[in-house]
């Protein structure tokens, strides 16, 4: 496989970017491997710098559940692009957006429109602080929620003696309102409100985690994590960046039938545009400004060209009938040439991770016991054999409605072959 192309690329960006990159996943640090540059995508295919085409599923980590340049996503933005790309005033694309999604997520009766995940998820735990009027959030460990201070965190000494900053730069204050629970583990959330009843204004989690790698909520979880922040009076917050229009069409909530208090969204809901939301009760979002006393702003919030493209790929979900049955028919099938390759797979719905563990994973703890040589090793067999999957041990594959019964069968048969 040539990659010259992508070497000189990657030798200009190290001058240019910290890495090379514009996120440090991109920069294939944990494969061991020199990044691609990609210079094309259409349907399920991604082709690089050096013209090598490759099976991908990746999908910009979520976005393209349709596939690459949808061609209904594509005419939306050039239509919208002859208008004009920003106004930075209201327009009636973010009124039809705004109710594309409380359609399929009825909880989010009020929503704000912004830029990015982690802006979403940021702006939502401050609502939520500013409702309750209480500082304290829980999140659990292996979760990622983007990059805000107070959600770069790791395990301090104990769980109940808060936790620490999980990056340079995070002040040790930031941490502080921070508490880590473990996934799937009840009893560690339970002993963190009977520590502090009154003081946690949310539970913040990924309904379905992806970001240890593909962790399914065990049966029971997030009922059980319902029923906790209804008794304690704290608020739960869903961050279905990932799931949101991905497990189904309204998501987590939708797939497993729990009912937030707050959601937020990215990725899909932008149509591979930088658009994210997050939304919930109207009396909680009445407290964000200008109705209420929490500030929270953006310069591109509600972008007419993102917006368009939201509405285009939303549309084209809808006017796809069992698109999720499809998805999750094909996705079973590449977990079942894992599975019949001995290897250790989770999997729901489009999601998928490969796990070099030696037990089921579970758990932050059982994800990290993962063998990452051992996955880098996959990751280069299945690249070699023309097949893009996450650059890291840590992350979800994502099937797209666009992976053709033929190119899974080709992955299915790559897999199934891997010793
Ligand atoms: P962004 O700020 O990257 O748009 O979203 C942050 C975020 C929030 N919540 C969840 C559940 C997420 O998965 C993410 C971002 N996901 C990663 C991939 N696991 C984005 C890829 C990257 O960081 O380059």
């Amino acid at each position: 496989m040539r990659t010259e192309r992508s070497h000189e690329l990657f030798e200009r960006a190290k001058q240019l970017m910290p890495g090379g990159v514009n996120s440090p996943v991109r920069a294939f640090g944990s494969v061991g491997r020199e990044p691609l540059f990609i210079a094309d995508s259409r349907g399920d295919r991604i082709t690089d710098a050096d013209g090598n085409e490759y099976i991908d599923y990746v999908c910009s980590w979520g976005p393209d559940i349709l596939g690459h340049a949808h061609p209904s996503v594509i005419d939306a933005v050039k239509t919208a692009c002859e208008r004009g790309l920003t106004y930075g005033a209201c327009h009636e694309g973010e009124i039809v957006l705004a109710e594309k999604i409380r359609g399929h997520f009825p909880s989010m009766e009020l929503v704000r429109l912004v830029n990015s995940g982690t802006e979403a998820v940021m702006s939502a735990v401050r609502a939520a602080r500013g409702f309750t009027k209480r500082d304290l959030i829980i999140k659990f460990e292996g979760c990622y929620h983007g990059h805000s201070d107070g959600l770069l965190v790791k395990g301090g000494s104990g769980l109940l003696t808060g936790s620490v900053p999980d990056s340079a730069g995070v002040p040790a204050g930031a941490a502080d309102c921070t508490l880590l629970a473990r996934y799937n583990d009840l009893d560690s959330v339970r002993e963190l409100f009977e520590h502090d009843p009154e003081s946690i204004a949310a539970v913040l989690v990924e309904p379905c985690a992806a970001n240890m790698g593909v962790v399914p909520p065990e049966p029971g979880f997030l009922q059980g994590l319902r029923d906790i922040t209804t008794e304690y009076g704290a608020l739960l917050i869903f961050d279905e960046v990932i799931t949101g229009f991905r497990l189904a069409a309204g998501g987590a909530q939708e797939y497993y039938g729990i009912t937030p208090d707050m959601t937020a969204l990215g990725k899909i809901v932008g149509g591979g545009m930088p658009l994210a939301v997050y939304g919930g009760r109207h009396e909680i979002m009445e407290c964000v400004a200008p109705l209420g006393a929490v500030y929270q702003a953006g310069t591109l919030s509600g972008n007419p060209i993102a917006v368009a493209a939201g509405i285009a790929a939303i549309t084209e979900l809808e006017r796809t009938p069992g698109i999720y049955g499809e998805l999750d028919r094909k996705t079973a099938k590449l977990e079942a040439a894992a599975r019949n390759a001995g290897l250790n797979v989770n999997r729901c719905g489009s999601l998928m991770t490969v796990f070099f563990a030696g037990k089921r994973v579970t758990d932050y703890e059982t994800a990290q016991s993962a063998d990452r040589s051992e996955y880098a090793r996959f990751f280069s067999y299945l690249l070699d054999n023309g097949i893009y999957a996450a650059p890291s041990q840590f992350e979800a594959m994502f099937v797209s409605y666009a992976h053709t019964d033929e190119d899974i069968a080709r992955t299915a048969e790559i897999i199934s072959a891997y010793r």
